[in-house]
Formats: C-alpha cells, sequence, structure tokens
C-alpha cells in the first residue's frame, strides 16, 4: 500500500503566439479595429468593423506577415496523486496472482503539445488547468498464472500431450479518460479556433459519455447524454445570434477535459506450453486471446458543437492497438497462436 505524489515542471506546452488582438491599429493598413459590427453575419463590415462573418484575423494581428505562430515551450506542469494498494499471492500449488488498484487524479496545463493548444496567448496555463488527458480515477489490474492440474502425474503421451498446459491472464478496469469540448468556432476572433462553449445545463457537466449503443429509435444514446442543447451557442443557433467575444479568452464557462469517456474493460489470457522433444530441443506454443468477452470500448463522441453529429460515438477502441496487428476487423477480439522450436 501507498501514497505516491509526483510534481512535473517544465513540460512541453504548445502556445500560439501572433495571434489576432481586438483593438488593434492594423500594421498592415493602419485601420483601428476596435468595433463589433451589430450584425454579426455581415460579410462587408465597415472600416474599423469587424463581424463574426468577417473577422479581418489577417489585418488584426501584431505582425501581418506571418499567421498563428506555433511556440512550443517548456510552461507545462503537472500534478499526480495516488494511493495505491497491491496485494499479491506467489506461486502456491501453481498458482499465483496479484491485484493492484489505483486511485488517482492527475492535472496538468496540457498532456499533448502536439494537440491540445493554449486557448489564451497570455494567461494561457489558468485557462488550461484540469485533468490530464490521461487522467483515469480508479484502475484496477489482475495479474495471474496457473498451471493446469491434468495429467501432472501421469505418464508417457497422455502427460506429454495434456499435461503442463500453463493459463495466465491479465485484466485491466479503469475509469474514462476525460475530454473537451469545444465551441466549433473562433468565439474571440484570435485566429484559433480551440475556443471552449457556454455550459447552460449543469446537470450534463462532469458526465461519462460512454453508450455508442442506438436506442430503439435508431439514435445513438451518447447524443442523448451530450445534448448540444446544454450548451451555447448550440449548432441551430444562427450566426448572428452566437456568442462573439473578440479580444476574449475563448474560454467560455466550460474548463478543459470536463466530461469523460467510457471506461476500459480489458480482459486478455493466454494458454501456453513447452513440449520438450529431446535434449535441448523445445517446442513452444502459445496461444493469446486479446478481449477475451469480446466487449467494445467505445472512443469519445464528436467534441464540436457546431458538428451535426456532435455527442455521437462513432468509433471504438481495439485491441489491436496493443496487440500491434494491423486487422481489418480490429474491433472486435483478436486471437494469436504461436509454435516456436527452440534449439
Ligand atoms: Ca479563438
Amino acid at each position: 500500500m501507498g501514497y505516491n505524489r509526483t510534481r512535473g515542471i517544465g513540460l512541453i506546452q504548445n502556445a500560439i503566439l501572433n495571434r489576432a488582438r481586438f483593438p488593434i491599429m492594423s500594421p498592415n493598413n493602419g485601420i483601428l479595429y476596435d468595433r463589433v459590427d451589430p450584425n454579426l453575419g455581415n460579410t462587408a463590415p465597415a472600416p474599423g468593423f469587424i463581424s463574426q462573418a468577417q473577422p479581418r484575423t489577417a489585418l488584426r494581428r501584431p505582425d501581418v506577415r506571418y499567421g498563428a505562430v506555433t511556440y512550443i515551450n517548456n510552461g507545462s506542469w503537472s500534478y499526480y496523486n495516488a494511493l495505491r494498494v497491491e496485494v499479491k499471492r506467489r506461486w502456491q500449488n501453481g498458482f499465483h496472482w496479484s491485484l493492484a488498484y489505483a486511485f488517482s487524479k492527475t492535472i496538468d496545463t496540457g498532456s499533448d503539445y502536439t494537440q491540445g493548444s493554449a486557448i489564451a496567448e497570455f494567461d494561457s496555463a489558468r485557462s488550461l488547468r484540469g485533468l490530464s488527458d490521461f487522467d483515469q480515477r480508479h484502475r484496477i489490474n489482475l495479474t495471474y498464472g496457473y498451471t493446469l492440474p491434468w495429467f501432472s502425474k501421469g505418464r508417457g503421451i497422455a502427460r506429454q500431450a495434456l499435461g503442463g498446459w500453463r493459463l495466465s491472464g491479465n485484466n485491466t478496469f479503469a475509469s474514462g479518460n476525460p475530454f473537451s469540448v469545444l465551441a466549433g468556432y473562433d468565439v474571440n476572433a484570435d485566429g484559433v479556433v480551440n475556443d471552449r462553449p457556454i455550459l447552460l445545463d449543469a446537470n450534463v457537466y462532469g458526465r461519462s459519455v460512454n453508450n455508442g449503443r442506438q436506442d430503439p429509435s435508431g439514435r445513438v444514446i451518447s447524443e442523448s447524454q451530450l445534448p448540444s442543447s446544454a450548451f451555447y451557442p448550440a449548432r441551430n443557433i444562427a450566426q448572428r445570434d452566437r456568442v462573439f467575444d473578440p479580444g476574449g479568452s475563448g474560454a467560455g464557462t466550460l474548463g478543459r477535459n470536463t466530461f469523460f469517456g467510457q471506461g476500459m474493460k480489458a480482459w486478455d489470457m493466454a494458454l501456453a506450453k513447452t513440449f520438450s522433444i529431446r535434449e535441448g530441443h523445445t517446442l513452444n506454443f502459445r496461444a493469446e486471446l486479446y478481449n477475451v468477452t469480446n466487449t467494445p470500448r467505445f472512443a469519445f463522441p464528436s467534441r464540436d458543437i457546431q458538428s451535426a453529429v456532435f455527442g455521437r460515438i462513432t468509433s471504438t477502441y481495439n485491441p489491436q492497438n496493443f496487440v500491434g496487428a494491423s486487422r481489418a476487423d480490429d474491433t472486435s477480439r483478436v486471437t494469436q497462436v504461436s509454435l516456436r522450436y527452440v534449439f
């Protein structure tokens, strides 16, 4: 039993510089952009105005020669706290097992610089502080090995063929990883589309969006778990009525990584036997089954509110990621059999 606490500093973070400012005197044409057109759908606002349909992003960058500039820095940090419990049974009567449980929480300001990017150019760490992409609140892992007792005392061919088989397995059950919901358009008109929305229905907050099956009406259940009506602006809201906050943080009212995908139920087993052929020569047989129960693990739903399929789960994680096989039927159970002659 133990307690782990890990502090990470100087982790890689992806920031985006040269974002469009508001208000700003354009270095390109000398026009002061400081007013928002009352008609957000206006595609040709007057000089000095911007609208959502015509945000004039390129004219409002501090250096108009460039677009958004990706700046990879060491500004990210993390905290990991975990309570760990482990129970083990050593080999005894051909049987051993080990059970490990971790209750943990990981917080950081960016877990993967190749994906998420800072919401605000200034003060980005505060805006991004949230659960790590890889946070798993509960995780249980069971491993075991068992030498089957059949024919262990027999003789001749029966023992040679049927005795000495070893069964082993690994079961992992874990909570789902968190994900963020995105507004789906550039709310703060800074030229970077990773803004977050406003949460209208607090009951939805922190929900597990974990069911990719269809209800009797044919609707994917995850779309009911994460309804677009719980957020503002939902996709059926016209562009002119959406939130438009040039110069704002783009953080909405919703933090990063506030919803959860489906947890993990991995059940893998192997059956193995070594046949001795003669002195120094053995034949090793091994059959491995990944995802024995053939249970799908649903992937994250569509997370962009403006998407027509927002909230819908359309894919599953699959065992092939762990087995390393490239198979077309990769969403289901994977079986591998190997025979090895060692001399
Ligand atoms: Ca933005």
